[in-house]
Formats: C-alpha cells, sequence, structure tokens
C-alpha cells in the first residue's frame, strides 16, 4: 500500500532537494517526515521509536552536511528510517523489512547514503573513524565523517575502542551522542549515570549557551573561525570544564548538551561544527518516540510494536481461538526464575536485552540476581566466567547473532577454564526481518569446534526446561542451549523437570530406509512433514538430536546401519553444522551411507518471514517432503507406527 507524503516531503527525493527549502521549512519537513514514518510503519511493522526520536537530527544532518561526499554513519542503523526516506527511498519505504524489499538497517549495497552496513551495535565511531583516515591519506581533507551513536550504543567496549584511537588522529571526525537515556530497555550503568549529570548540571548548560553564542556567530566570521573557537574553547576550559568532561579528557572538542528536536538550530551547529577539524563531539539530547505519546511513554514497549492503529495506539494483536504456545524466550525467562528460586547460586546476565529475552522476568523477581550489563556482549561473557570462578552458576543469555562478538571470551574465559557458565542463545538460526545481520546462523557451527563445550537444542519448550534444568546440574564446563525466535509448539509446557543425559538424543520413530535427524525447533517441521509423507507411503525414522555436542553415539550407529539415506536438518549454517558433525562421524567409522544436508547454505539470507526464509533454504516442511521423496520407495501399507 503506498502511502502519501505531505506536501514538501512528497518533493524531496534526495538531500539536494532537501537543500533547497529555506531553514524556515525544516519544521513543517520533520514534521511530515515523523507522520510519514507513523503511517508506514503503523502498517507495516518495524523499529519505530529510535527513528522518530531522530527526524530532526536526520533532517538537519542532510541540510548541513553535503551527503554522500561527506560520510554519515548510523549506529545499529534501527533509527535511520528518516535518513531512508530522504536519501532515494521513501517510494520504497513500504517495503521495509519485507521479503524483497529494502532493508531496516543502512545496507552500502542499497545506496550510496548508507555509507556502512549496520544492525550490530557500536561500530560507528570506528568505521567512520576509517573512513576519516582513509580521506586524510587520499588528501580529501575536506570531507566530514560523522557517527550518529545512542547512549546505548555508546556503553560498548568497541565504542570506546573507537573513541580512544580517534583522539589521537587529527582527522575530521563528529560523533553525535543521541542520548535518550534509553537502550531498548532504560539504559544502564555508569556511563548513562555520567551523561544525566552533564544534562543537568547547571555549568554545562552555561557552557552550552557560550558555546551556542559561539558557533551561531561563528559563521558569519568565516575564515578567522578556528581562531576564535581556541580562544574561546581556551576560557571555557580554564572554568567550567575544571569539571572533567570524559569526552575532553579522550581529546575530543565536546559540545552541547543541544536540544536535538531544535532542528534549525541542529543544522547551524552541524554546519559549524563542520569547520572545526580534528575530533569532536556533540552531545545531543532527544526523547525517543518523540511525536507519538504512547511511543513517548512506554519506550520499550514503542521500540519494535508490531502493527498498529495509528490514531488509537492499539498495537494489534492476532486473533486465536485455542491456547497458544508460548514464545521459547518466556519459557526461558520463567524457568530461570523456577531454578533460582530453588538453587540459590543461580544468577542471571543480559547485555542490555532484559525484554528481548525475558530476563526482565528474573530481574523484576531477584533484583540482586539479574544483571542488565549494557551493550557489552564481551563483558557479559567474562563477567559471567568471573562469577563461576566463585561457584556460582550463570545463565547468561546472548543472541545467537550477537554471541559473535565475544567468541574469544567463551573460548579464552570460560572454555580453557572449564567453568560451569550456561550460554542460553535466544533467536539461533534465521531470526526474520531484521536480516543477514541477526540471523543466528552460526553458532551451531563456531560453538561444536570448541574442546569441552556442550552444545543443544530444545525441539520443544519441555526440552528447554529440561536442558536448562540439567544444565544447572551439569559440572562439566560450559553448557550451550540455543533456541530460535519466536513461539514453541506446546500451550501446556509447564511440566516438571527431567534430568537429561548428556549426549543423548530420542528416537521419535523408526522407519524405512530413510532416516530424519534433527536438532532443535526444526525437529517439528520434520513431524510435519513425517505425517504428509506417511500419508503417500513414505515412512523415515526419525531422531531429535538434542546435543550437537557430545553427538549420540548409539543413535548414530544404529542410523548409519539401517538406513540407507539420512536426512540432516538444522538451522543453521551447512558449513560446520550438525550434519557435518555427523559426515565427520560417519568417515571416521567407515560408513557410507546418502547423507543428504538440509540448512542455512553457504551465503548471507536477506530479511523477511522466518516460514518465508526457512523455505527459500529448503529446510521448511515443504522441503524436507521434497528431500525425503527424492529417495525414499513408496509403499502401499505400512506396519510401522508413524
Ligand atoms: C551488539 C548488539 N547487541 C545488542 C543489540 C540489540 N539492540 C538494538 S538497538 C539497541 C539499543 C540501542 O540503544 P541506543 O544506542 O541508545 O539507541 P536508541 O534505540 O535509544 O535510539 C540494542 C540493545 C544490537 N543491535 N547489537
Amino acid at each position: 500500500m503506498q502511502i502519501k507524503a505531505g506536501p514538501l516531503l512528497s518533493k524531496i527525493n534526495y538531500p539536494a532537494d532537501l537543500k533547497q527549502y529555506s531553514e524556515a521549512d525544516l519544521e513543517q519537513i520533520s514534521q511530515e517526515l515523523r507522520q510519514y514514518i507513523i503511517d508506514v510503519v503503523s502498517v507495516n511493522g518495524g523499529h519505530f521509536g529510535a527513528s522518530l526520536g531522530v527526524v530532526e537530527l536526520t533532517v538537519a544532518l542532510h541540510y548541513a552536511l553535503n551527503t554522500p561526499y561527506d560520510k554519515l554513519v548510523w549506529d545499529v542503523g534501527h533509527q535511520a528510517y528518516g535518513h531512508k526516506i530522504l536519501t532515494g527511498r521513501r517510494e520504497q519505504f513500504h517495503t521495509n523489512r519485507i521479503y524483497g524489499g529494502i532493508s531496516g538497517f543502512p545496507k552500502i549495497s542499497e545506496s550510496e547514503y548508507d555509507t556502512f552496513g549496520v544492525g550490530h551495535s557500536s561500530t560507528s565511531i570506528s568505521a567512520a573513524l576509517g573512513m576519516a583516515v582513509a580521506s586524510q591519506i587520499k588528501g580529501e581533507t575536506d570531507r566530514q565523517h560523522v557517527a550518529v551513536i545512542g547512549d546505548g550504543a555508546m556503553t560498548a567496549g568497541l565504542a570506546f575502542e573507537g573513541l580512544n584511537h580517534a583522539g589521537i588522529e587529527n582527522s575530521n571526525v563528529l560523533v553525535i551522542l543521541n542520548d535518550n537515556c534509553m537502550s531498548i530497555d532504560p539504559n544502564v550503568g555508569a556511563l548513562k549515570e555520567y551523561l544525566t549529570n552533564i544534562t543537568t548540571s547547571k555549568s554545562y548548560n552555561r557552557f552550552r549557551d557560550d558555546i551556542s553564542q559561539v558557533l551561531t556567530s561563528l559563521s558569519k566570521l568565516g575564515p578567522n573561525a578556528h581562531k576564535y573557537v581556541k580562544k574561546i574553547e581556551k576560557s571555557i576550559k580554564g572554568t567550567l570544564l575544571k569539571q572533567s568532561n570524559l569526552f575532553e579528557s579522550l581529546n575530543f572538542r565536546y559540545f552541547g548538551p543541544v536540544d536535538g528536536h531544535d532542528v534549525k538550530r541542529l543544522a547551524a551547529v552541524i554546519k559549524d561544527l563542520s569547520a572545526i577539524p580534528g575530533p569532536k563531539l556533540l552531545h545531543c539530547v532527544t526523547v525517543k518516540g518523540k511525536g507519538f505519546a504512547l511511543a513517548e511513554k512506554d519506550q520499550t514497549k514503542w521500540h519494535a510494536p508490531g502493527l498498529f492503529d495509528k490514531i488509537t495506539g492499539e498495537i494489534k494483536k492476532s486473533a486465536q481461538d485455542k491456547p497458544q504456545p508460548p514464545k521459547y524466550q518466556d519459557v526461558f525467562g520463567h524457568t530461570l526464575v523456577e531454578l533460582a528460586e530453588a538453587n540459590s547460586k543461580i544468577v542471571g546476565i543480559t547485555p542490555a536485552m532484559p525484554s528481548g529475552s525475558s530476563l526482565n522476568i528474573m530481574m523484576k523477581a531477584m533484583p540482586t540476581r539479574a544483571f542488565d550489563v549494557g551493550i557489552a556482549e564481551q563483558h557479559a561473557v567474562t563477567f559471567s566466567a568471573g562469577l563461576a570462578t566463585q561457584g556460582l552458576i550463570p545463565f547468561c543469555n546472548i543472541y545467537s547473532s550477537f554471541m559473535q562478538r565475544a567468541y574469544d571470551q567463551v573460548i579464552h574465559d570460560v572454555a580453557i577454564q572449564k567453568l560451569n557458565v550456561v550460554f542460553c542463545l535466544d533467536r539461533a538460526g534465521l531470526a526474520g526481518a531484521d536480516g543477514a545481520t541477526h540471523h543466528g546462523a552460526y553458532d551451531i557451527a563456531y560453538m561444536r569446534c570448541i574442546p569441552g563445550v556442550t552444545v543443544s537444542s530444545p525441539m520443544n519448550e519441555e526440552e528447554l526446561r529440561n536442558l536448562m534444568y540439567t544444565a544447572q546440574q551439569d559440572q562439566a564446563g560450559p553448557f550451550v542451549i540455543r533456541y530460535p525466535r519466536g513461539n514453541g509448539v506446546m500451550p501446556d509446557w509447564k511440566r516438571p523437570f527431567k534430568t537429561l543425559e548428556i549426549g543423548k538424543g530420542r528416537k521419535i520413530c523408526d522407519g524405512e530406509e530413510v532416516a530424519l535427524l534433527t536438532i532443535g525447533h526444526v525437529g517439528n517441521f520434520a513431524v510435519e512433514a513425517r505425517a504428509e509423507l506417511n500419508g503417500e507411503g513414505i515412512y523415515p525414522a526419525h531422531y531429535d538430536m538434542r546435543f550437537v555436542k557430545p553427538l549420540d553415539e548409539t543413535i548414530l550407529h544404529e542410523v548409519f546401519s539401517k538406513y540407507k539415506h539420512i536426512i540432516t536438518v538444522e538451522d543453521g549454517c551447512l558449513q560446520g553444522g550438525i550434519g557435518s558433525a555427523i559426515l565427520e562421524f560417519m568417515a571416521d567409522h567407515h560408513y557410507h551411507s546418502n547423507v543428504i544436508r538440509l540448512g542455512i547454505p553457504d551465503h548471507f539470507i536477506e530479511h523477511g518471514e522466518q516460514p518465508e526464509l526457512w523455505a527459500e533454504c529448503g529446510y521448511d516442511k515443504a522441503s524436507i517432503v521434497d528431500a525425503v521423496r527424492k529417495v525414499a520407495v513408496k509403499r502401499s501399507t505400512s506396519n510401522i507406527a508413524g
């Protein structure tokens, strides 16, 4: 459905069109841009509050800078909808995050205005610095390089690595700190408190007013501008900045805090800052969800609310006539509290995803035993390792794709020391509309090669509970439990705990000729496929492997002895996945069966609904049916229970 833009916005296809308008029009343009985002996201879904919060900043940046010559890097990129709309993609914006449509994040291959592909946080300063140093080397010293980073993203170590380096390179980097006090959930940590202090401090506010006056007059001063800035800076440093400023101490010139919703002033400040060489930081205060009252009020809920009625604000839920199975994340959240009530050693850790992982359930029930550590996956893992050295049992919950950040910590800090950390990897497998940056495609491969790590995946809610129960009893080193985004299959999921034998899978049914070996939730696709195949007189066996490592060798010996064709199914990359592990087993034990592997192929999978992506990759129910049909011999009756 095509949505109509307002009268000014509809004439803006590129930043050059925006620049035709006078400063006096910028407020109306911002308003129209905000409305357009509301109109489209309400019927299409996607991230919401973050883009609303930077509408004015987006307009000001494209008005003041010379994009795409000047390089603009958005951190995370979930706030870049306004940027997309102003840079040639207004007409396609209704396809945002839809299969085959534009990406929900900036992407180099999509537009020359997208200078850097993002999705994972806190990369913008390093990337912008790389671009700035490249410009310097190429002699393009008039080019600006701007990183827009949120206060949440600023909590990551990577952001500080970028600041630390930028502070000694004399290149043109402007960091715009978009401070809205929010991550997805309320932002956490000492840095947040520091930023709040600056924002509310009287002396800094006076400083802000002084600097604003200087900057306003600067544009009229032309080439002598630097001299004046230096002079003013010196006097300010001598007085106001006596209370030391974190960014100043890293050699950045700090400006702000400024009102991030005053578009005219922002445009003027950004223009003026462009005239100052070297590393600079503009502290910009915004409200997440600005302009949509409900989103301003409940910022976590409106981070990515799904479809909603833009007039009433009612979030649309599909009506279901019977009880639905819960989300895996909620089974994790409730089960962890249940386990922690019985075992005082259990603690919970999340790097900035309390709502997304449902660790917020434990944070509420047991605030002293559950920790949101900020967007800091590496720290989350090593912090968990430290807790484990003291005999606690950390359940460290990290989205599979974000865990990629903390790989060395898993090996170096946890596995080599054989520490008992339980890693719960949420969003394992194809994650859906967030696309390639967010799919949890690699964890089976990257975890199973580490010595001493148990790697498991539940086929349903009960198995998830039992794996968590087993993991806290197991004292044999790191224990990984991977599970997907979305719902399980058991409305009646709260069953009594059972200890599972490590490295033991289960036979779901015997069969003829063909055996399906599945890991995790995709086992349910195989159950559905079998039902269809049975109707055609085809009877594959089915085993839920449950553990990738250690592999159930008893099952594998049985399968390789009994079946001609073995089809492995996994919601993970084929290279190095469980199918690969089974091929290794086959070679090591000199079996010669026909092994067919279904899983994620060796290229990056874009965005779309999960079922669309499962089908594309060839491991949804229909693909399993096809794979079995190709090798199986039909018969009309069977004495084998399906
Ligand atoms: C490495 C990594 N961890 C976690 C996330 C999930 N995530 C997406 S947006 C976000 C919050 C970012 O907060 P902030 O930078 O302040 O931006 P805001 O949404 O407030 O505008 C988080 C935690 C991510 N994208 N990347």
